[in-house]
């Protein structure tokens, strides 16, 4: 019940457009969150239960159908960003490049991006995809959030659990990333989603 009103200022999120390069994105001045992870991860999924809209961004039935950078606009001076992610290893390598290439241009764009929501599989976190991310972030001095999502395929037990030992691992890494467990299933976590949000978006008052 709560997060019907924690979340309507996101509801007004509207497609804006899909961009295969950084220069296809629109310039301006209005401040980004981007979301980023794994193929098949969840990224469409949270952007949709943080909008309520399940028509919002594309959710997969093929692993790794995003290719694009997709933008959404909240309001004329805040954007949502749904970039691209796949298994690492399976990748051949011109692709990986270019991929590089594209996130490297991107995050790079730090006056805009002010952090970066990265989704991890509660039964997958920290594959190589994702403390590459981390690194790339900590490079560019920008703050990263981890939702451990799908939290509906393992019991509360095995949620804790796996938070509690993700944080330690991000710990140990010199990784300073904030982290929650998350379901888009049944939107647990999305409260906790939204708090950050908002303060990276400058939307408390
Ligand atoms: N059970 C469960 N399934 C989920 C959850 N989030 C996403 N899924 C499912 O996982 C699959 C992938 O979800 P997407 O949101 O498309 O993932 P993505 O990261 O955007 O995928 P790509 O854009 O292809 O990289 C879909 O079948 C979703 O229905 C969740 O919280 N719980
Ligand atoms: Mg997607």
């Amino acid at each position: 019940m709560e997060h019907r009103s924690i979340n309507h200022y996101y509801r007004q999120a509207k497609f804006l457009i899909s961009a295969a390069s950084i220069k296809q994105l629109p310039d301006g001045d209005s401040i980004e969150v981007a979301f980023v992870g794994r193929s098949n991860a969840g990224k469409s999924s949270a952007i949709n239960v943080l909008c309520d809209n399940k028509g919002l961004a594309k959710i997969s039935r093929t692993p790794g159908r995003t290719r694009l950078i997709n933008l959404f606009s909240l309001d004329d001076k805040r954007k949502l960003v749904d970039l691209p992610g796949y298994g690492f290893a399976k990748v051949p390598l011109p692709i990986k490049q270019e991929w590089e290439r594209l996130m490297e241009q991107y995050l790079q764009q730090t006056h805009r991006l002010k952090g970066v929501v990265i989704i991890m599989d509660i039964r997958h976190p920290l594959k190589p995809f994702d403390t590459h991310m981390l690194d790339w972030c900590q490079h560019f001095g920008l703050p990263t959030h981890i939702l451990l999502t799908k939290a509906d395929k393992l019991k509360k037990g095995p949620q804790k659990s796996t938070l509690l030992q993700t944080k330690k691992q991000l710990e140990n890494g010199g990784y300073t990333s904030s982290i929650q467990t998350f379901s888009a299933l049944n939107k647990t976590g999305l409260d906790q989603l939204v708090g950050v949000m908002n303060t990276w978006l400058d939307l408390n008052e």
